[in-house]
């Protein structure tokens, strides 16, 4: 049985690289809705439709557990999805406790999607770790449309990173969460636009950790010894996808 994966689109490849480092052998389905994305401006109730619907393609494939590589997702439908489905859910949420726990400029910059900062479950994170500590959040407007048409090396997207940074850079952050699954793509870039002394953190690892002590929990381990057979597919253009997760991985068009 496999492990079932989707995302508003191509950035949860960044979590199923991350998944599949630590799980090898596990079979993997990753659907991307990038018809849909972004999800991040349409608010609770589509989100809600919408992760519903990638859920039961998934289940319909046979997954065992399914992973909502998405913040905006996670943040808004996960309870929801985990009351309705009988399978173990893993959600996706911004890094906000480890940058909390260990800046040292008492700032942290958290850049994410509006449905994911304006969801409760952000706003009650956020709460949490707020005592002594600046959380300056930021939206990510556009970027996540940038990189769904490939464009992520462009102008136009150093001219956003630069103005979403402007704001953090003032408040001398020392941590910079990426709260949403399609901006580790933009490391690199980020930086190169930030002061050496400033840390970036992604939940990749983190999700892929919770995924495998789930799936021990479970029993749902694969262990036999036969090749992963690893399925991608988008309801958007493939070639973007493929380019993200590199050779030798083939993602096919399929209408969901
Ligand atoms: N990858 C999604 C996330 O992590 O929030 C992007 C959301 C969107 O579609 N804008």
């Amino acid at each position: 049985q496999p492990i079932g994966i989707f995302d508003s689109g191509v950035g949860g490849t960044s979590i199923w690289k991350a998944i599949h480092a630590l799980l090898s052998k596990e079979n993997t389905i990753y659907l991307a809705d990038s018809a849909n994305a972004p999800y991040g401006p349409k608010g609770k109730e589509a989100i809600l439709a919408l992760s519903e619907k990638n859920t039961e393609y998934l289940l319909n494939q046979n997954c065992k557990l399914i992973v909502v590589a998405c913040n905006t997702a996670t943040t808004n439908a996960i309870s929801y999805l985990r009351q309705k489905y009988d399978v173990p859910f893993i959600g996706i949420e911004p890094a906000i406790k480890p940058a909390a726990l260990q800046t040292k400029t008492k700032a942290i910059g958290v850049l994410a999607t509006r449905g994911t900062l304006t969801s409760q479950l952000f706003c009650d994170t956020a709460q949490l770790y707020s005592n002594g500590i600046k959380i300056i959040e930021q939206e990510g407007e556009g970027i996540v449309q940038l990189i769904e048409s490939g464009h992520i090396d462009s102008d136009q997207m150093t001219m956003l990173l630069k103005t979403y940074l402007k704001p953090m850079l003032a408040a001398n952050i020392d941590y910079l969460v990426l709260g949403c699954t399609h901006y580790p793509y933009l490391i690199r870039q980020l930086l190169s636009l930030l002061p050496s002394h400033v840390k970036i953190i992604d939940s990749g690892e983190a999700v892929a950790k919770q995924t495998k002590a789930v799936l021990e929990q479970h029993n749902l381990l694969n262990l036999s010894d036969s090749k992963s057979v690893l399925q991608f597919y988008s309801n958007g253009n493939p070639l973007v996808m493929e380019s993200l997760l590199g050779d030798p991985y083939k993602v096919d068009y399929l209408k969901f």
